[in-house]
């Protein structure tokens, strides 16, 4: 047999095992919904899970040549993006047009559905089209990835696939769970360029994760370049957690990033680590070390900035007028985890910093310390202890009772550096290992007693201490992201283990279509 005509053999194939159900109507004891009477609930496999999906018997859609995609007035840019996404596998012009619909066409609209909120998306593919409506860009960039997701895996790949195109009928009304679902990458203890970042922010954005908070100065390096104090990057981003060359970003770099970050409707959150995690700051500048002595770089002793000193403050409202200036988002991130000042000299310093970025137009946000420090309510703080730590939900409560928003990044569940087990060549253990399951079993509500109303959604921190390579970031991210992305999408309600390991078994061919190194985690049933 010919290439050619195998390749239709095994597309008929999968067609007919795509549209053939697999359970029976009469075999289910439960009264049958459209899903169970119509089609497998398991050739729909979706992560996040939306908050509503019914399948519309008997409708299915296929993505042909003369197809155009629809999209007038603010709908444009997604219509591109998702062209972007269709034309290389596909080999189809798909071309943008404003023109009125026809059968076969993918049909965009922005603008008229508040009741869809800022995120929240419509999706109704039928026979004739596939319609996507949201209130909003971000909502319609969320729809095109619950439709990528429709589609069969291999139009991932970047070169001409064999069809068919065919999607199944649905009605997806999907409003996510939480405002803030994050992602962090620690790009001071190892260095990450420009290109790995956005290859980063397009992968965690497949599962409409918005937010990207970038670590960008610690101990091992100083990745941002600020005016009027160069060695900072020069000097400061010269090495890194492995003594290599380190790196930075140019301003212009990080505009890029900013920019890149929009496409994808994911936000960037800058964090400059004070007053701990300063190491690289203090060894490019002497006059910031109370004895007026720099450290060489790497010093390992536990250092602060020197909270006495005015030039400390100078320098941080020159860094914070720059990094506010470049970021279009409402927060910067001011570190403040791991200080070994006495309290009253730490509150007296954050209470600065606050200034500091206030004065800038920006919000603070900080690891869950700041909360010790006397905060407005405009604070937004991460929560990274682990489960039952009395202390540390003491400090939650605070911070609820102040009205500032919580971030749900406790690390026995959502530390992407920690290990999934003994076997993991790269991470950490101090939290235990993360396994898959554990990744995705957790509930942000709930994780602290009391604190519901202050949650405002979920981030894993990519921290890289232990991680040099871009390869084993993406191994250490994926596939545990998704689970923290459905927790921060879906409602709890839908929240099933047994379900999700089989939506996300469905992951697997799309990251081997796109190149992305994801752990094979044997809890996972992954297609062979
Ligand atoms: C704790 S979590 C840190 C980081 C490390 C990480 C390693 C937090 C605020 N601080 O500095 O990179 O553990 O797992």
């Amino acid at each position: 047999m010919n290439r050619r005509l195998l390749c239709l053999v095994v597309a008929l194939l999968a067609e007919v095992l795509f549209l053939t159900p697999s359970t029976p109507a009469a075999a289910s004891t439960s009264p049958p919904t459209p899903e169970t009477v119509e089609a497998p609930v398991t050739a729909i496999r979706i992560v996040p899970e939306p908050s509503s999906l019914v399948v519309l018997p008997g409708q299915s859609f296929t993505l042909r040549s003369p197809a155009r995609i629809v999209a007038p007035g603010g709908a444009a840019a997604t219509g591109e993006y998702l062209a972007g996404l269709l034309r290389p596998s596909t080999g189809f012009g798909l071309p943008v047009t404003t023109d009125a619909p026809q059968p076969g066409d993918i049909v965009l609209a922005v603008g008229n559905e508040a009741s869809l909120g800022a995120e929240g998306y419509q999706l109704t593919v039928t026979e004739p089209t596939v319609e996507l409506s949201a209130h909003t860009t971000a909502g319609l960039f969320y729809g095109v990835q619950t439709l990528r997701q429709l589609l069969p895996p291999r139009m991932e790949y970047r070169s001409v696939q064999s069809g068919p195109w065919r999607v199944r009928g649905v009605a997806v009304r999907d409003i996510p769970r939480y405002p803030w679902r994050g992602a962090m990458l620690d790009v001071a203890r190892h260095f990450f360029t420009v290109a790995q970042v956005e290859d980063f922010l397009d992968d965690i954005s497949m599962y409409k994760i918005n937010t990207l908070h970038l670590h960008l100065s610690d101990n091992e390096g100083w990745r941002l370049e600020i005016n009027g104090w160069p060695r900072l990057a020069h000097y400061g981003g010269s090495t890194d957690g492995s003594r290599g060359p380190g790196g930075f970003y140019t301003q212009d770099d990080y505009r890029a990033i900013v920019q890149y970050a929009a496409t994808r409707h994911v936000t960037i959150i800058p964090e400059i680590d004070t007053p701990a995690h300063s190491t690289a700051a203090l060894a490019s500048y002497a006059e910031l070390n109370c004895d007026g002595v720099a450290p060489p770089l790497l010093d390992p002793g536990p250092r602060t900035l020197c909270v006495p000193l005015d030039i400390t403050y100078k320098y941080l409202d020159d860094v914070i007028a720059q990094v506010a200036a470049l970021t279009p988002g409402e927060y910067i991130h001011v570190g403040g985890d791991e200080a070994s000042n006495s309290p009253a000299e730490y509150a007296f310093f954050m209470d600065k910093m606050q200034q500091i970025v206030l004065s800038h137009g920006k919000k603070l946000d900080g690891w869950l310390q700041i909360e010790t420090a006397d905060l407005t309510s405009t604070a937004a703080t991460q929560y990274w202890a682990v489960r039952g730590s009395a202390d540390s939900e003491a400090l939650a409560r605070i911070a609820a009772q102040r009205g500032n928003k919580l971030i749900m990044s406790s690390p026995d569940h959502a530390y992407l550096d920690m290990k999934y087990d003994p076997s993991t060549p790269v991470g950490q253990a101090w939290a235990g290992y993360v396994s898959v399951s554990g990744s995705y079993d957790w509930d942000p509500a709930t994780f602290v007693p009391g604190v519901a109303d202050a949650v405002v959604g979920v981030e894993a921190p990519m921290w890289t201490d232990l991680i040099a390579s871009y390869d084993y970031v993406q191994f250490m991210v994926f596939p545990r992201l998704a689970g923290i992305a459905e927790v921060g999408w879906s409602p709890e309600s839908t929240h099933s283990w047994d379900d999700y390991r089989l939506r996300l078994a469905a992951q697997g061919p799309r990251w081997d279509a796109l190149g992305v190194n994801y752990f094979r985690s044997p809890e996972v049933p992954w297609p062979a």
